[in-house]
């Protein structure tokens, strides 16, 4: 077995290769770039080794710095992940040149899948089913259509140098052809410089299911089951679970060796993924074929009880596959989610910030949390902005859902925006649990899934602040008297005091009366009033609520409250007076608003600015945004100028607007 490898990439992957590359006793030299010094990655690998400043192409995209830091470090070996190097032919190649074991397939075999009019010509040699269609290489309009015609419409047009649902256009009717192909063909050339399509016949209602699948170096081949990716959202996976939902054994069998001969058509080596179309009626066609290990391997991993990283180590290495076809058994049902940060309520735009407190479901042989993240991590512009992988396993499909919904209200975010509620929404929802999987799930259940959190829940509201006020009470032993919860006594004495406390949720203000009894704190709400009982043990209050007694988890940074209950993440903003609220807007503020692209910036150090006036201007979401200053005063500082990429929350400008300064 190897000594020492290299993991050319970051994050949760880097971390599960880390992971198992220990367990097999193999030393680990991570990289990373500026951006990545203090993660996890690099705090798991026995080594690391800086390759560059933050952007991916300074640095995981180097295949010149990568390899020369493999040599210098003494690694035999390099694993590339998924993404980044992972599907690059050069990058294989240039392992071979120098002497080092890429960890994937030969790049005849990553080259052979490029194309995808040239894999699906591979695939029908193969004898694997493709869906009916046209993949040849004459592109006159006139044979085109009458291809389309022979399929039956709908068609789909792809685009042959497309991939990952990038290229595809649907055409319902023969008179809409000529002019989808055209479209279709100028927007192919565009994206990929290259105008050729394929047809196929439009398929409704399919499903995402994919075979594992593993080639040793002596030929053989083997399918690990399948996984179900269906539910996704603009091609990106969002739940992934194995085995697929009513996949009968003779599918499962028939996909699965369909997947191994198109390994073996390309002389396949290591982890591969074949993934296939499959339609209500139980026939599956070949969609595309993966060359990495993927993020979805976890879920193979729980059902057949194997390491499949291990297997790539071990096949890398030459030995044979660990097991033969007959061997292995498939045990359970196992799903995995992907939290990401992102923001479901606004398209789910990528989030950026500080991970100011990130508590993970306990780990046991149901519930696996793979993360390269930890508490006090940035997440930035600059990756893919998945913060985990949530995985968990039960002997029934039902019983894990049952656990993925407990592990995800368990799961706690503060300080990025995040789809932990969506998620938890999700995978609670009925149509989930009755597994309708179909790659339009989230579109046509956006009522179930989207919206979820009520806006000002009088619950939410009244529990927010009974965190805030025992959050608030001294120490027991505390006898400070000048600590700020000093003053809790003197109310406390007089039952009848009211102490206003002010809750902020969007727009919208709730002015909450509390009243601390020997019996408990009373919360008035408008109308409404609340009896509580509530003691906080570090972020855990446990509360009785009018007679109901619950645990819910918060986390207060500064003025801003998070907390989390029944699986949703209620947020506000806490002030103990109504002249707090003016510190609280963000008018005025010289801040990026949201990540976006710096436009124009209209004033230079020294200048002389009055109040209102545009000082930069942003785009985001092709959007244009003034930043403007707050006050009259002297521009002091300028910290990005006309093109720079800048992250939400960035300061752009500072300005002094003191009484001297403006003078
Ligand atoms: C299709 C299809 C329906 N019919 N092909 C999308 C990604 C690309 N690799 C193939 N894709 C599709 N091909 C035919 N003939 C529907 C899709 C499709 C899809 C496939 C898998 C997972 C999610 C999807 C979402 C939209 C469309």
């Amino acid at each position: 077995m190897f000594r020492k490898i290299l993991i050319a990439n970051r994050g949760e992957i880097a971390c599960r290769v880390i992971h198992t590359a220990h367990r097999l006793g193999i030393q680990c030299v991570a990289v990373y770039s500026d951006a990545d010094a203090n993660a996890r990655h690099v705090a798991m690998a026995d080594e690391a080794v800086r390759i560059g400043p933050a952007a991916s192409s300074d640095s995981y995209l180097r295949i010149d710095t990568i390899i020369e830091v493999a040599k210098q470090t003494g690694a035999e070996a390099i694993h590339p992940g998924y993404g980044f190097l992972s599907e690059n032919t050069e990058f294989a190649k240039a392992c071979d040149a120098n002497g080092l074991v890429f960890i994937g397939p030969p790049a005849s075999a990553i080259a052979a899948m490029g194309s995808k009019s040239a894999a699906k010509a591979i695939m029908e040699k193969a004898g694997v089913p493709l869906v009916p269609g046209y993949h040849g290489d004459d592109q006159s309009p006139d044979l085109l259509k009458a291809e389309a015609e022979k399929c039956g419409y709908p068609i789909l047009l792809k685009a042959v140098a497309g991939g990952g649902g990038k290229g595809m256009r649907v055409v319902e009717r023969p008179e809409d052809f000529d002019d989808a192909l055209s479209a279709a063909q100028r927007e192919a050339k565009n994206a990929f410089g290259n105008p050729n399509m394929l047809i196929e016949r439009y398929l409704t209602r399919p499903r995402h299911v994919e075979i594992q699948v593993f080639c040793d170096q002596q030929g053989n081949g083997i399918y690990l089951a399948e996984r179900d990716c269906s539910v996704q959202r603009r091609h990106q996976k969002v739940i992934e679970e194995a085995p697929a939902p009513g996949l009968s054994e003779d599918t499962r069998k028939a996909m699965g060796e369909a997947a191994v001969r198109a390994a073996q058509a390309i002389d396949y080596v290591g982890a591969g993924t074949v993934e296939f179309l499959y339609d209500v009626d139980g026939s599956f066609f070949f969609m595309e074929m993966n060359t990495r290990l993927q993020v979805e391997h976890p879920v193979t991993e729980m059902i057949t009880g194997q390491d499949l990283v291990e297997w790539q180590l071990r096949i890398a290495h030459g030995e044979p596959l660990p097991m033969a076809q007959q061997d292995l058994t498939i045990n359970g049902h196992a799903l995995e989610v992907r939290v990401y940060a992102e923001d479901p309520d606004h398209d789910f735009l990528p989030a950026t910030g500080h991970l100011h407190y990130l508590r993970t479901p306990a780990e046991n042989d149901h519930v696996r949390v793979d993360t390269g993240v930890r508490e006090g991590d940035d997440i930035s512009i600059h990756y893919d902005p998945m913060i985990a992988k949530l995985i968990v396993w039960d002997s029934t499909r039902e019983q894990a859902i049952n656990r993925l919904v407990t592990a995800l209200a368990s799961y706690r975010i503060a300080g990025v925006k995040n789809n932990l509620t969506f998620l938890h929404a999700l995978a609670d929802s009925e149509p989930f649990r009755q597994a309708d999987l179909t790659t339009g799930f989230i579109d046509q259940h956006q009522n179930l899934l989207f919206g979820t959190q009520p806006e000002n829940d009088p619950e939410d509201l009244a529990l927010a602040a009974a965190y805030v006020i025992t959050h608030r009470q001294p120490p027991r032993d505390s006898a400070d008297p000048w600590s700020p919860f000093a003053t809790l006594r003197q109310w406390r004495l007089n039952g009848e005091f009211a102490e206003p406390l002010l809750l902020k949720t969007g727009e919208t203000v709730h002015e909450l009366k509390v009243q601390v009894h020997k019996d408990g704190l009373r919360i008035h709400n408008g109308d409404r009033q609340d009896h509580l009982q509530a003691t906080l043990t570090d972020d855990r209050l446990d509360v009785t609520l009018n007679g109901h007694r619950q645990s819910l988890y918060g986390h207060l940074n500064g003025d801003e409250l998070t907390l989390f209950r029944h699986g949703r993440t209620f947020r506000c903003t806490v002030f103990k007076e109504r002249f707090g609220l003016e510190d609280a807007g963000h008018e005025g503020s010289l801040e990026a608003p949201m990540n976006g692209a710096v436009i124009a910036v209209q004033a230079k150090k020294g200048d002389t600015v009055t109040a209102g006036q545009t000082l930069v201007i942003m785009e985001a979401m092709k959007m244009e945004h003034a930043i403007k200053a707050p006050a009259n005063g002297v521009v002091t500082d300028v910290f990005y100028s006309e093109g720079d990429q800048v992250a939400e929350g960035a300061e752009l400008i500072a300005i002094d607007v003191t009484e001297e300064a403006s003078a």
